[in-house]
C-alpha cells in the first residue's frame, strides 16, 4: 500500500462526511456552500478555518468556473494544505536528538515512543528509550514492552521517582552508549493542572540542562505534543496550554483511523503555526507514518 492509500485508509471517516456534500450532482449551489462549511466545522477545523476556507473556495469557483466535484475536491484540498507548517528539519532522522513526548492522559505519548523507537532502529540509528512516566501503575512495564518490541533499551528508574531526575540518568546512560537519538516518554497530565505542568518545564529544563553536557557535544531537546485527534476541538485548548508552558517544537496526532475528525490537526498546526511530525494511524508498531500534507489534504477531502 503506498502512503497516500495507506493515509486513505486512515482517514476514511473524516472523508466520508466530505463525500455526502460533494456528490450533489449537477448543481454548485447555495446549499453546497453552507454544507461546505459545516462539514468543515464539524471536522474540527474550527468555525474561523471553516468559513475562511469556505469563503475562498466560492470565490475560486467563480473565478475559475470549477463546477465538477474533481476540480472542488482538488482546490479544497490545495486551500487546506496552504494552512500547514513546514517543519525545518525531522529530528527523529537528523540526529543526535533528544525528544520528550508530552500530553494529556491516554493520547498515545507511549505507544507513539515505541512506534519511533522502531522505525528509528530499523533504521540504523542508536536508539534510547527514557522513562519519565514514573507516575502511572504499570507504564515503565508498558513502555518495556514498547522497549523491547521495537529492540532499543529502556532507561528507568523506580516508580515514583522524581520524573527530571530520570531525565538526567537516561542522559548520562544515552551519553555513555552514544546514542543519537533519545526518546523520552512522560506521565499523562491535564494541560489545566498548573503544578504538573511546572514539574513538566521542569523536566524540560533539566533534560536541556544536562543535554548540553554530553561527551559528544550538545545534543538538541525537542519536545513533542501527542494529541488524540478523537479529542476534537479541545485538542486546540491542550495545544496552547502545552505550548504556553514549554515551548513546543512539533505535534503527533494520533488515533486519525478512528475519528471523522482529522481537522483537528489542520486547526492546530494553522493556530500554532506548528509542524506535524507524525501521524498515528493504528495501534501496531507499524501504524505511523510521516505526515504530509499534500497527501494528508488531498486523503483528507478524497481528492485523486
Ligand atoms: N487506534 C489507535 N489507537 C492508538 C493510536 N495511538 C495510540 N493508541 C491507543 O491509545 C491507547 C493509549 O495509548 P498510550 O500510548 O498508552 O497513551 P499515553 O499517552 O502514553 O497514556 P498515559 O501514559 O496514560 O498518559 C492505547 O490503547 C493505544 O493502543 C493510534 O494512532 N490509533
Ligand atoms: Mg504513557
Amino acid at each position: 500500500m503506498g502512503l497516500f492509500d495507506a493515509l486513505s485508509h486512515g482517514l476514511e471517516r473524516s472523508r466520508e462526511a466530505l463525500n455526502e456534500i460533494f456528490y450533489f450532482g449537477g448543481e454548485v449551489d447555495e446549499d453546497f456552500w453552507e454544507d461546505l462549511e459545516d462539514t468543515l466545522v464539524m471536522g474540527d477545523m474550527g468555525a474561523e478555518i471553516s468559513m475562511q476556507v469556505t469563503d475562498d473556495l466560492r470565490d475560486l469557483a467563480a473565478r475559475k468556473n470549477l463546477r465538477t466535484a474533481n476540480q472542488l475536491r482538488r482546490a479544497l484540498a490545495e486551500r487546506l494544505e496552504e494552512y500547514f507548517v513546514h517543519p525545518e528539519t525531522d529530528f527523529f532522522s537528523d540526529t543526535p536528538s533528544c525528544v520528550l513526548f508530552v500530553g494529556i492522559n491516554g493520547a498515545g505519548k507511549t505507544t507513539t515512543v515505541g512506534k519511533i523507537a522502531s522505525a528509528a532502529h530499523e533504521g540504523g540509528k542508536r536508539v534510547v528509550i527514557g522513562s519519565a512516566d514514573t507516575f502511572r501503575a504499570a507504564a515503565i512495564e508498558q513502555l518495556d514492552v514498547w522497549g523491547e518490541r521495537a529492540g532499543v533499551p529502556v532507561v528507568k528508574r523506580d516508580r515514583g521517582s522524581d520524573p527530571a531526575s530520570v531525565c538526567y540518568d537516561v542522559l548520562d546512560e544515552a551519553d555513555a552508549q552514544g546514542a543519537d537519538l533519545v526518546l523520552i516518554d512522560t506521565a499523562g497530565r491535564l494541560h489545566t493542572s498548573a503544578d504538573l505542568m511546572r514539574e513538566l518545564a521542569k523536566v524540560v529544563n533539566v533534560t536541556r540542562r544536562r543535554a548540553e553536557k554530553c561527551e559528544a557535544g550538545p545534543m538538541p531537546v525537542h519536545v513533542v505534543l501527542v494529541i488524540d485527534a478523537g479529542t476534537g476541538q479541545n485538542g486546540l485548548a491542550q495545544a496552547e496550554e502545552f505550548n504556553n508552558s514549554l515551548g513546543l517544537d512539533g505535534i503527533i496526532m494520533t488515533k486519525l483511523d478512528g475519528t471523522a475528525k482529522g481537522g483537528i490537526a489542520l486547526a492546530v498546526a494553522a493556530k500554532l503555526k506548528l509542524p506535524i511530525l507524525r501521524i498515528g494511524v493504528g495501534e501496531r508498531i507499524e501504524d505511523l507514518q510521516a505526515f504530509d500534507a499534500h497527501d494528508f489534504c488531498r486523503a483528507l477531502v478524497g481528492a485523486a
